[in-house]
């Protein structure tokens, strides 16, 4: 029987929701990327004022659409309503923000382990001069009494988002085996 799962990409803008979505998706991929009004907060000519939508194929029998949430927090009530039968969550972190673990918080609350679908981390931009070191987010995480699987990624390759997302489906199998190769 084939299935398709719903695994969400969430994250503070610019942490490469859309440029992870693009590099996984076997189809053109959807987004509603606008001009920022807002460059005194985010010097960034686009950001996501809606979702980013793709889809993959990861085996004959098994398929996944892929949706990006907005990343400001105002937009948090979309969060819920994408969120919704998700199977799993991929938060997208940018390690060269100095505010990322705040970050961190925000999206791991908002998605909350054990409330929810799988959870996995994806920290991106590790190797840029300042940027928080990988221990700092699992020390954060830690902080609160979180052991989520958490990876250092370059969002532009294609193999660093399949294995945020190879991460989350074998999750799932683990936590419900029937729902995978039923
Ligand atoms: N130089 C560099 N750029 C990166 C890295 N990771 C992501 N990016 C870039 O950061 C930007 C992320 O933007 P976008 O995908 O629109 O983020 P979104 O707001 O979360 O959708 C893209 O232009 C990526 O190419 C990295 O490790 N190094
Ligand atoms: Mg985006």
């Amino acid at each position: 029987m084939s299935e398709e799962f719903k695994i969400i990409f969430s994250g503070p803008m610019g942490a490469g929701k859309t440029t992870a979505i693009a590099a996984i998706s076997d189809e053109a991929p959807v987004s509603t990327d606008v001009v920022n009004t807002d460059r005194a907060a985010f010097d960034k000519e686009l950001t996501t004022a809606g979702l980013d939508y793709g889809r993959i194929e990861i085996d004959a029998e098994t398929s996944v659409r892929l949706y990006g949430t907005p990343g400001q927090l105002r937009f948090r009530f979309m969060w819920d309503i994408l969120g919704h039968n998700a199977a799993g969550v991929v938060i997208l972190l940018d390690a060269s923000q100095a505010d990322a673990l705040v970050q961190l918080d925000a999206f791991v609350e908002a998605f909350g382990a054990g409330k929810r679908a799988p959870l996995v981390i994806g920290v991106g931009r590790c190797a840029e001069p300042g940027a928080l070191a990988l221990d700092a987010f699992a020390q954060r995480l830690e902080n609160h009494g979180l052991n989520l699987p958490l990876f250092g990624v370059d969002v532009r390759r294609r193999e660093d988002v399949l294995l945020l997302v190879d991460t989350l489906l074998c999750l799932l199998e683990v936590s419900d085996p029937a729902r995978l190769h039923a």
